[in-house]
């Protein structure tokens, strides 16, 4: 990579995050708070891996696929056999049966599937055409599979929209939109757990203990299923749709469509399931009065109507109409959303009373939201605000450090440092030519 970017110090520490936190054949998102492999982890460090070391940036994507489940599922962790300080581990999970991988331990639920958008990424920025046009055709079906699963499994009434069932799916664990179908299920048992992540980081930046007796609960009450899907779909217990999961759903999709074209498959399956997805998201998650997209609780049938950031990421798969879009940003560049402190977007609106500047999802700036926000912004034609935006991440990072989010007031690092995702998509950033 050849960087003339006046950006190049931050370039450098950016690699030695990531090649710090390397584990030979995947990257762990933190040092010590998260040790093993994540699933959308990896996705946002191959993209930045793409610019840096290309061989890399695919076999992460690789060792991702190596822990797929038979029926498709891409697990949200691929557990590090060498690493046991992090609750819940494999043996919490119970996912030693049929139909999950048999020589590598993984959870049981999955991550927002921006996967298949990511090795397009790494195929873009490649140098090496004809062994990246390689790389795709090897994973081809593995991602096929993985939309497959979303399809089918994730979407038992053919709505077009797949439905994530825990927190942890969502990505956005403790987002406010989740407090009520949280609490919208008894528990039949109290489910035993244990908080590592707060000997690490102070609780007033992690979720509440209460919510974790929830995700254990959930967790301990899949397994008793074995984790067979049919039958966590008719629990019910969260069944929830969230904007942000089939956004990256539609997206990876159509980055397979493209995939296909470059390796010279038939897609017009998947082109149809494309339209449909994007008209779901367009018509069931859309508020035509509010003029907001919103997630859907599939089990009351409610819409979830919380003032957080994922009403924007529709912007970054291109799926609303350009009025409509207009709305969106007005909403976005207000300063309850992109304070004038600069440091971007807040995950939570500052004028709602559930703000929380410290806590996790609650309120704190986070680089991948910033990024798919900024590409969001690229997509219709607001190339001022992307690159504002993308100025102030980049600040934030330089002043603050690689933290895994930020106070939007201060731009105090929060959560852990070192993190790796913040370090692949400034790298992102910087080589696509931002300052
Ligand atoms: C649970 C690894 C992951 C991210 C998630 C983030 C956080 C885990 C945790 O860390 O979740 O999956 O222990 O809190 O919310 O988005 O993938 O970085």
């Amino acid at each position: 990579m050849q960087l003339y970017s006046s950006r190049h110090v931050l370039v450098d520490q950016a690699r030695i995050v990531l090649s710090n936190n390397d584990l030979g054949c995947s990257t762990k998102p933190a040092p010590q708070l998260y040790p093993h492999q994540w699933n959308w982890d990896s996705a946002f460090i191959a993209i930045g891996l793409a610019h840096v070391n290309e061989l890399r940036a695919q076999t992460e994507i690789r060792t991702l696929l190596k822990a797929q489940w038979f029926n498709g599922m891409i697990p949200h962790i691929v557990f590090n056999p060498e690493a046991s300080d992090y609750h819940p581990g494999p043996e919490y999970w119970k996912t030693a049966i049929p139909g999950a991988p048999s020589t590598i331990r993984t959870s049981g639920i999955t991550q927002p599937p921006i996967l298949a958008h990511a090795a397009l990424e790494v195929y873009r920025n490649s140098d090496h055409k004809q062994a990246a046009r390689l790389f795709l055709a090897d994973i081809y079906a593995d991602l096929l599979l993985q939309t497959e699963f979303l399809l089918s499994a994730r979407d038992p009434l053919q709505q077009g929209l797949a439905f994530i069932c825990h927190p942890w799916e969502s990505g956005m664990d403790n987002a406010t939109n989740w407090d009520k179908p949280l609490n919208n299920f008894n528990l039949n048992f109290q489910p035993r757990f244990m908080r590592r992540d707060n000997q690490k980081i102070a609780g007033s930046q992690r979720p509440s203990d209460d919510e974790y007796r929830r995700y254990s609960y959930l967790v301990q009450r899949y397994a008793m299923e074995q984790w067979d899907q049919a039958k966590i779909y008719s629990l019910g217990l969260f069944n929830i749709q969230s904007i942000l999961f089939n956004v990256l759903h539609l997206k990876s999709m159509q980055a397979l469509a493209e995939i296909g074209r470059i390796i010279g498959q038939d897609c017009h399956k998947i082109k149809d399931q494309i339209a449909a997805t994007k008209e779901a998201i367009k018509t069931t998650l859309w508020n035509a009065d509010l003029g907001r997209y919103h997630d859907l609780d599939l089990t009351t049938e409610a819409p979830i109507i919380s003032e957080n950031l994922s009403q924007f990421l529709p912007l970054f798969a291109g799926i609303p109409k350009q009025e409509q879009a207009e709305l969106l940003i007005t909403k976005l560049a207000s300063p309850d959303f992109w304070p004038e402190s600069g440091w971007g977007i807040c995950s939570q609106s500052r004028g709602s009373a559930k703000f929380d500047a410290q806590r996790y999802w609650r309120g704190p700036v986070w680089i991948n939201m910033n990024w798919m926000i900024i590409k969001g912004l690229e997509l219709y034609g607001r190339a001022d605000l992307a690159r504002r935006l993308a100025h102030e991440t980049l600040q934030l990072v330089e002043q603050n450090g690689f933290y895994e989010y930020f106070n939007p007031e201060t731009g105090q690092g929060l959560g852990s440092d070192s993190f790796s995702w913040t370090a692949a998509l400034v790298i992102d950033l910087i080589t696509s030519g931002y300052e």
